[in-house]
């Protein structure tokens, strides 16, 4: 079992698309285990995004991450980083698949509605960045025998 970090952003809880979004992650067979709204702070979305510090977009991108509240949530599955990130899609929604959460939902790279971690070693950074360990709990989906072999 695999754990990953995600984030519906800002611009897709004010969209009202924070439900379909989670719904694509549990109908996929993922497993919710933890999950929180919150206002970030800017010294954690700097710490979020550090690897872009010195990007043109950054200051903008740090102002609109901590501009109105996101929700959080770690997810646990077989090969969970890889399988959130297809069903999250491009980077640029313009480029993302029909299909994909970025395809399906947003139209501008700035407001692509949510983020997830692109490795395992980031997920465990960006896990640690927004939850305590207590907040994250173990359980059994009713489904677990369908939903693997
Ligand atoms: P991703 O892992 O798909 O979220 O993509 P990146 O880590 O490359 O980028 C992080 C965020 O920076 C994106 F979600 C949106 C923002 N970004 C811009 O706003 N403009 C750009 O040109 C590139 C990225």
């Amino acid at each position: 079992m695999e754990r990953t970090f995600v984030m519906v952003k800002p611009d897709a809880v004010a969209r009202s698309l924070t439900g379909e979004i989670i719904s694509r992650m549990e109908n996929k067979g993922l497993k919710i285990v933890a999950l929180k709204m919150v206002k970030i702070s800017e010294e954690i979305a700097k710490r979020h995004y550090e690897e872009h510090n010195e990007k043109p977009f950054f200051s903008s991108m740090v102002s609109y991450m901590t501009s109105r509240p996101v929700v959080v949530l770690v997810v646990e599955g077989v090969g969970a980083v890889k399988v959130v990130r297809k069903l999250v899609g491009a980077t640029d929604p313009k480029e993302a698949d029909s299909g994909t959460i970025r395809g399906d939902f947003a139209i501008d790279i700035g407001r692509n509605v949510i983020h997830a971690s692109d490795s395992i070693a980031s997920a465990e950074r960006e896990i640690g960045l927004y939850f305590a360990k207590d907040e994250i709990i173990k359980y059994s989906r009713v489904d677990e025998n369908c939903l693997y072999e």
